[in-house]
């Protein structure tokens, strides 16, 4: 790993010098490193090509892709879902040549989209060169196994594109930990008819025992790995577990950005503090956490934490993976929702955030929308979405508007959310005054007869200590 040394979670805030800290020794920013399209050959060691022979790392696959709109109410929400598909399947790195949406209110159970329609595009494919057709839904096994029989080509859907995608860009340990794992919870139900495949690439000589076939090989082999690799996920939730609990202590508030990815929550935070996290216009650039620390302008300092964006259909996988990092979120005080105020629908968005929250329990905590790229926003959405969600700030996290005011809600919110005591405080007792001083914000003083009365916020912790001394 390149990149300053991480500190040391449970370092005094005051012994912190600058505002830059990176809580996460393996999210390091410079971990990150920045990738485009040249870079998927560059530094293997790949030995000049010669005229005859083609570098298939550069060649992209071309994409057949297919959407039926299931579930969804309008044909515009079945396109814009195509169009996402597109941008995923240019993230993942294949080329989108062609797309077919086909409406359909129930599923074919064998092909999905029914034996015609397979026969027509079968042809599509044939004609367009495709090497790849990916579906916008999610397929059963049988049935991805029927299309990938039928079209003679590789099949993928939503789900395992977005496990791709996720899988070619996480950097941290943690991250590419619970990317196999996910990887891993979505092939075991579709072994069957690829057990021979996958039995090819490694088993050895004796792994197979006598009247054994060889899917229960692999399946024994795939539990053995996920049972491995839940138990490392473990240890490093409990790290990351420590971490928030050590925060908890020096009660310093958190808040996380969450946010449909691209929205440019990365932006933000590298604009409210001196982090520089990746910023790209494609889908998922951040997978793990970046926590900084910002000063807000009444004086008091947060932490404020960068994550992974979320999108529609998010696989289940992913999410029950990601668990621990997205524990970071759940725990926050405050979450920042970062809305994308250009995108073609931010209300829809806006749904499959809170979709992922609600599956991660965080759906409960307080929320503040931020409508972001208001430089190139529509106005009249941005002042939509400003009056649908109260308390929302309008922002450019590119350009700079906004941000001070931003700041300045987020600073109340905060302090909105801690507590207000009644406390009588004895004189012989200075150093619990100067713990409210120091720990709470002390709202009035007066000194009477028994002591100093003080109304003043307390986090829990400072609460629970001087909780002998409340006053009604
Ligand atoms: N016009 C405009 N573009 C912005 C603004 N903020 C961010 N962007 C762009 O939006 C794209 C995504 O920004 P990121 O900050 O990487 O978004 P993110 O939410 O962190 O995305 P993921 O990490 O991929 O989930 C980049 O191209 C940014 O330059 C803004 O205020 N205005
Ligand atoms: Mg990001």
């Amino acid at each position: 790993m390149t990149g300053p040394t991480p500190r040391d979670d449970d370092v005094d805030p005051e012994d912190v010098v600058d505002d830059a800290f990176d809580e996460e020794g393996d999210d390091l920013v410079p971990a990150e490193r920045p990738r485009g399209p040249a870079d998927a050959h560059v530094g293997r060691g790949r030995p000049r090509l010669t005229a005859t022979e083609v570098d298939l790392e550069v060649v992209r696959q071309r994409a057949l892709l297919v959407g039926t709109g299931y579930g969804m109410r309008t044909v515009e929400e079945a396109e814009r879902s195509l169009d996402e598909l597109a941008l995923l399947v240019e993230t993942a790195g294949a080329e989108p040549v062609h797309r077919e949406l086909q409406r359909r209110d129930h599923p074919d159970p064998a092909t999905y989209i029914g034996k015609g329609k397979a026969a027509e595009l079968r042809e599509v494919a044939d004609a367009l060169d495709i090497d790849v057709v990916v579906f916008d839904d999610e397929l059963s096994p049988a049935q991805q196994r029927n299309l990938e029989q039928h079209f003679a080509r590789d099949v993928v859907d939503r789900v395992a594109l977005i496990l791709d995608i996720f899988a070619q860009h996480a950097t941290s340990q943690e991250g590419m930990v619970q990317v196999e794992l996910a990887q891993l919870r979505y092939r075991l139900p579709r072994l069957r008819g690829r057990g021979r495949m996958l039995s090819q690439q490694g088993a050895g000589i004796g792994t197979r025992g006598p009247g054994e076939t060889q899917l229960e090989v692999d399946r024994r082999r795939i539990l053995r790995r996920v049972s491995r690799l839940e138990h490392e996920l473990e240890h490093l939730a409990r790290t990351r577990a420590q971490q928030r609990k050590a925060r908890r202590r020096r009660s310093i508030p958190t808040v996380a950005l969450v946010g449909y990815t691209n929205a440019g929550k990365s932006t933000l935070v590298n604009r409210c503090t001196d982090a520089q996290v990746l910023v790209e216009d494609r889908l998922f650039s951040t997978l793990g956490t970046t926590t900084r620390r910002l000063r807000l302008p009444g004086g008091e300092t947060v932490l404020c934490t960068d994550t992974v964006g979320f999108v529609r259909r998010l696989p289940h996988e992913l999410v029950e993976s990601f668990r621990s990092t997205l524990a970071e979120v759940a725990d926050a005080d405050l979450v920042l929702h970062v809305v994308d105020g250009a995108a073609a629908d931010p209300e829809g968005q806006i749904a499959a955030v809170h979709a992922v929250m609600a599956e991660i329990d965080a759906d409960a905590l307080s929320e503040m929308v931020v409508v972001n790229k208001v430089d190139t926003a529509d106005p009249d959405v941005v002042a939509d979405l400003l009056a649908r969600h109260p308390g929302a700030v309008a922002v450019s996290g590119r350009r700079g508007d906004g941000i001070d005011r931003l700041l300045d809600a987020i600073g109340a919110r905060l302090r909105a959310l801690v507590p207000v005591y009644e406390l009588l405080i004895p004189y012989d007792r200075g150093e619990l005054m100067a713990a409210l001083h120091r720990e709470g914000e002390v709202l009035v003083e007066v000194h009477g007869e028994a002591g100093t009365r003080v109304r003043a916020r307390l986090p829990d912790a400072l609460a629970s200590r001087v909780g002998a001394f409340v006053v009604a």
